[in-house]
């Protein structure tokens, strides 16, 4: 059954069933202290505002019946996926590989490279483990998608104009409609942040459209407007 959602800079239409949520990065490297994003400046903080919308939608989705699929940025223990030209950014001693209060930086299996707990995936929830930014660059996930028929992604995560900006550019070149869920995602720059939301919506959605989590969740399961979660 087709549903829309209001969005800028018109209308999203879509079919549960056609669409997933994929939730990008919300991992202890990038909102937490003593992680990757701290490690390059970062006030990790900024980026808290994005996990009550994405808790929003996640139960949204879940109760929808629609695909979930979250993603964490990491590297191979041996770096051997890590372009040197990534690794020797940031402050030498804390760069990816080096060791922090989470455990080695950006490495998979550390306790930085984590979801955070309250949007840890459950059971049967696809975990998309990536070197790059992107979420398509060298990984399964658009096998996944295809497989399944999907042809619409919901975008929620971190940070903004970086995975999810790179990301929904990618799903787009390769035909999938994207929602970006604005309040679902963070940056921890503001005014990047908001022209990232701009930027997709602009010339008409020049790569995607832009909603929320609430008017998000008020289509996925509109039997439930107006009732106690
Ligand atoms: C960054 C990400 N910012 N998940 N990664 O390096 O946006």
């Amino acid at each position: 059954m087709a549903a829309v959602i209001p969005a800028d800079p018109a209308p999203f239409a879509f079919t549960p069933a056609r669409s997933a949520l994929v939730v990008i990065d919300m991992q202890r490297d990038f909102l937490e202290p003593g992680g990757f994003g701290e490690s390059l400046g970062n006030d990790v903080s900024l980026l808290a505002s994005a996990i009550a919308p994405c808790q929003a939608v996640l139960a949204a989705a879940r109760a929808a019946g629609m695909l979930v699929i979250h993603t964490r940025e990491g590297h191979r223990p041996d770096l051997s996926d890590a372009p040197p030209a990534k690794v020797e950014r940031g402050p030498p001693g804390m760069r990816i590989g080096d060791p922090g209060p989470m455990g080695r930086i950006l490495i998979r299996g550390e306790p930085g490279h984590d979801i955070i707990t309250a949007l840890a995936p459950i059971a049967g929830e696809p975990v998309i483990d990536k070197p790059g930014k992107g979420a398509f660059y060298a990984t399964e996930l658009e096998p996944m998608l295809r497989h399944r028929g999907i042809e619409a992604l919901f975008v929620a995560g971190v940070t903004t104009e970086v995975c999810v900006h790179t990301t929904v550019r990618e799903a787009n070149d390769r035909g999938f409609r994207c929602l970006v869920i604005a309040d679902a995602c963070a940056s921890y720059f503001p005014q990047f942040h908001a022209t990232a939301l701009a930027m997709i919506a602009a010339q008409g959605g020049i790569f995607g459209w832009v909603s929320d989590s609430t008017r998000i969740a008020a289509a996925l399961n509109p039997h439930r407007e107006g009732k106690a979660a």
